[in-house]
């Protein structure tokens, strides 16, 4: 299996996110993507290829021009204040205040964000562009007939929205993907989210649509980030009402139930009958997870891979969450090799 990856990523390296009431070093770091790429060339995965140009169009298929546009510009209106230290918001547009841009780059970073740890940096527009040429490079190997792939995105998408950042993410990679995938070919997509965290962001993307299927493990937003969005009542909205389906699990699930989960997902997204699978592979379900509470070990995730295998259907692996980096490696290239990547 081919894995697309850019160096790209190191471009963004943010320095601090808020969490636990103080600023400290971010838990989505260059590292990371280190770790994954290693355990890919130290394993028999496949090759490793570097992204193709698709320009600005697929980006804005799924975002706003008025987003992309204050990610290009925002660390230099930033920096033009006299700040060199990372870009971050500091409060938002809650019940009852407007939603108007506002003109000021402070203000700017509140309209297009929803939290706090997620900075803006130099290099971060030109990180994010190359993370969004390897979703798009993946897509475009499974329109060509690849069975599955590897985009080794980072940083992560599913908790970007049309025209807001945060959850670490800027630029929706799986959303990215997905509609390219539909704009090329692909009558149906269905996108399986099993990264920790709900996928806000794709979600609020695809969810008054009957052409893309979202489907999503995660935990409870009663308990966990981004605690506004992935609650089981959420169906879908218009022509996608039942085209959107959320499993939240509580604290200290075990891989028993996760996976009861994951069968429950496999089962509705077969029903669906899509054309092809775009995943967000987050592996911070796993139990040695810095910021999170499920229990999933290395080996449980040959089967998340051989389980999506069994749907039969071109899948497309998307990297998204993960921060056990000593680990995270491994535990990506279970689920590929269990999806018969080597
Ligand atoms: C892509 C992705 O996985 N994004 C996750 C963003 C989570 N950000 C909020 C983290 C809050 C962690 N709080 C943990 C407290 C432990 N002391
Ligand atoms: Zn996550």
């Amino acid at each position: 299996m081919f894995t697309i990856y850019s160096d790209d990523h190191r471009l963004h390296h943010g320095k601090a996110e808020l969490n636990d009431g103080q600023l400290m070093p971010c838990h989505e770091k260059p590292e990371r993507a280190d770790s994954v790429l290693a355990a890919i060339q130290s394993s028999a995965v496949g090759d490793v290829i570097e992204p193709a140009d698709f320009g600005l169009e697929p980006v804005l298929a799924v975002h706003t021009a008025g987003y992309i546009d204050f990610l290009q510009n925002a660390w230099s209106l930033w920096a033009a204040e006299g700040r060199d230290w990372d870009a971050l918001p500091l409060n938002w547009p809650v019940r009852g205040m407007r939603q108007v841009e506002p003109d000021y780059i402070d203000g700017k970073l509140s309209y297009y964000s929803f939290d706090a740890g997620t900075p803006i940096t130099p290099g971060t527009w030109q990180a994010v562009f190359a993370g969004a040429r390897v979703a798009l490079t993946g897509a475009a190997k499974l329109l060509s007939g690849e069975k599955s792939v590897f985009s080794l995105c980072r940083p992560p998408g599913h908790h970007a929205a049309a025209d807001y950042f945060g959850g670490y993410c800027y630029l929706n990679n799986a959303a990215i993907a997905a509609q390219y995938l539909r704009d090329n070919g692909a009558g149906k997509v269905a996108v399986l989210d099993v990264d920790y965290h709900h996928g806000n962001g794709t979600q609020s993307i695809f969810y008054d649509r009957d052409d893309v299927l979202f489907v999503s493990i995660h935990g409870d937003p009663k308990q966990e980030f981004p605690y506004f969005l992935g609650h089981a009542d959420e169906t879908g909205e218009g022509p996608g009402e039942g085209f959107n389906m959320n499993l939240p699990l509580p604290w200290n699930t075990s891989a028993a139930d996760w996976f009861t989960a994951l069968d429950e997902s496999l089962e509705r997204l077969s029903r669906f009958g899509p054309d092809a699978v775009v995943v967000s592979l987050g592996v911070d379900t796993y139990i040695n997870d810095p910021i999170s509470q499920f229990q999933l070990q290395a080996g449980d995730y040959l089967y998340v891979g051989q389980k999506i295998a069994k749907l039969g259907l071109p899948a497309h692996y998307v990297f998204e969450g993960g921060y056990a980096v000593e680990d995270i490696g491994e535990n990506v290239v279970n689920v590929l090799r269990g999806a018969g990547g080597g």
